[in-house]
């Protein structure tokens, strides 16, 4: 779906107050700080339109399959009317009280029984008016599977019709919403985020909710909702790693997703450079194996470091080994990086015992992991296949992998954090096949949440202008990113 067209649709509700802000009752009584009123629709014909048509694109898009379209009364019926008006498709109309005289249908139109009617919504909050129209049409003997909906307030309403067995298609969702209107200057940040933290705190489905089964219902993100997603939101997600939840606050306090590597060979010249970039980065990054003067108290003065400033470790030392082997190589040895780092890195080759024997040392500790799914140099064999088996090892085990090193987004689910390696602000790359991309390409294009960088600063006259150049950018590129965030 064109983007630049749902940006100016929502620009166009907003403008026709469709959006207000301010105290609102919902139909379930709860008091919210927006409220999406698309009956006044009717009064703007070419909204109408234009919303019918994106409701029909989004049907074909999804290849839905159905008999007969039916609107929830009132507002998603002239929609729906416009919409098989115009494909010539039957409808059907739901009554919203019996009549008390003829035929006391509930159901206006030509019902064959078994076939699939496909539900058309004008704003879901919790999804009960799905569910009622559904349950209405179920009686009539017609199946219902998938339903689409121009407004997702995101609180809970794809869920829980999914806990019965029907799948919703939002086209625009709150924070979808939200962000177009700051971009747009339509609200300030204070009101985005009042909203956002409202959506945040009362959805409306609980994860303990059960389906007809009895057997408990995994709570899914909402379709591409990572994209649309604060730093802060993902933070507070109900099933977030803490460490995750750690860093993406970080990320939000400091305004910066930059992570240094920090690959100097001296003790010294570490902590001064974590001293001096402390302020600017979320995270550190080290090859604890490269310094020619390790001590124990070089690591205790680093965790010093960075509880002064804030910052998390990354010691990046790409373990590939047996369960048995990393399990020694993270706990002792000289370095004992279990001990003062509170991220490391695994390739996947091994197999899922890799995860299995990092996280027996580290999980009790607090400790989380970062699967390497791709890598920036050239001619990596971490393609295709093999990123996707990545991305399946990590969301069998979400409990230790925190997210993924990779050069673009692979995962939908906004609870992993992708890190980007190989970033400077020319393209380029170095002698021995290091390929580079910048940080405004890095986060707003291909969707990922930190830059890593290295000698893009640590080659750098003043080191710490330059790690500043790279927060803004890479910060900005975020906000860029939030602004015209796709469905
Ligand atoms: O695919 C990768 C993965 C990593 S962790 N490509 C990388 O370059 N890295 C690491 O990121 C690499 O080991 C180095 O420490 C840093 C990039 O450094 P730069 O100087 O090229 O920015």
């Amino acid at each position: 779906m064109e983007n630049v067209c749902l940006d100016s649709l929502i620009l166009k509700l907003h403008d026709v107050n469709a959006v207000k802000f301010g105290q609102y009752k919902l139909k379930c009584g709860l008091l919210t700080p927006i409220y999406i009123d698309l009956r006044v629709l009717v009064s703007h014909p070419s909204l109408m339109n234009q919303v019918s048509s994106l409701i029909y694109q989004r049907a074909q898009e999804e290849e839905l399959k159905f008999d007969s379209v039916c609107g929830v009364p009132y507002t998603a019926l002239p929609l729906a009317t416009i919409i098989c008006s115009t494909h010539e498709l039957p409808m059907l109309i739901r009554r919203k009280e019996a009549k008390d005289y003829g035929t006391k249908r509930m159901v206006e139109g030509t019902i064959r029984e078994g076939d699939t009617c496909l539900i058309i919504e004008d704003t879901v909050t919790s999804g009960t008016s799905i569910l009622e129209t559904a349950e209405v049409l179920y009686k009539e003997g017609l199946k219902v599977t998938d339903a689409i909906v121009l407004m997702d307030r995101a609180q809970g309403g794809v869920e829980k019709l999914a806990s019965k067995g029907i799948t919703l298609y939002p086209i625009i969702s709150m924070f979808k919403l939200l962000n177009v209107l700051l971009a747009a200057e339509r609200i300030d940040a204070r009101t985005a985020q009042n909203v956002r933290k409202f959506i945040m705190d009362n959805n409306t489905f609980s994860t303990k909710e059960e389906n007809g089964n009895g057997s408990p219902v995994t709570k899914k993100p909402c379709k591409d909702q990572s994209e649309e997603l604060s730093y802060e939101d993902r933070a507070k997600l109900p099933n977030v790693h803490p460490l995750a939840s750690k860093l993406l606050r970080i990320i939000e306090e400091k305004q910066s997703n930059l992570c240094v590597s920090a690959d100097v060979t001296g003790c010294e010249e570490l902590l001064q450079l974590a001293d001096l970039l402390g302020p600017k980065i979320c995270l550190l990054k080290t090859h604890v194996d490269i310094l020619q003067d390790y001590t124990p108290s070089f690591s205790q003065a680093l965790k010093a470091l960075a509880e002064k400033h804030n910052f998390l470790i990354f010691e990046d030392r790409k373990f590939a080994d047996i369960g048995n082997t990393v399990k020694h190589q993270y706990e002792g040895g000289l370095y004992q990086i279990a001990s003062w780092s509170h991220i490391v890195n695994a390739h996947a080759v091994p197999g899922p015992g890799v995860v299995k024997g990092l996280s027996a040392v580290g999980k009790p500790m607090g400790r989380g992991c970062l699967l390497i799914a791709q890598m920036s140099s050239q001619g990596s064999l971490a393609t295709g296949e093999y990123t996707q088996a990545v991305l399946k090892m990590a969301e069998e085990q979400p409990d230790f992998v925190l997210g993924f090193i990779c050069t673009s987004k692979i995962s939908k689910q906004p609870e992993f954090i992708h890190m980007t390696p190989g970033v400077r602000m020319q393209a380029g790359g170095d002698e021995l096949g290091q390929q580079y991309t910048s940080p405004e390409e890095i986060i707003c294009n291909k969707g990922s949440d930190v830059i890593i960088v290295g000698r893009g600063i640590l080659g750098a006259s003043n080191r710490l202008e330059t790690a500043e150049l790279y927060r803004k950018s890479g910060w900005e590129a975020y906000i860029k990113r939030l602004g015209r965030t796709s469905q």
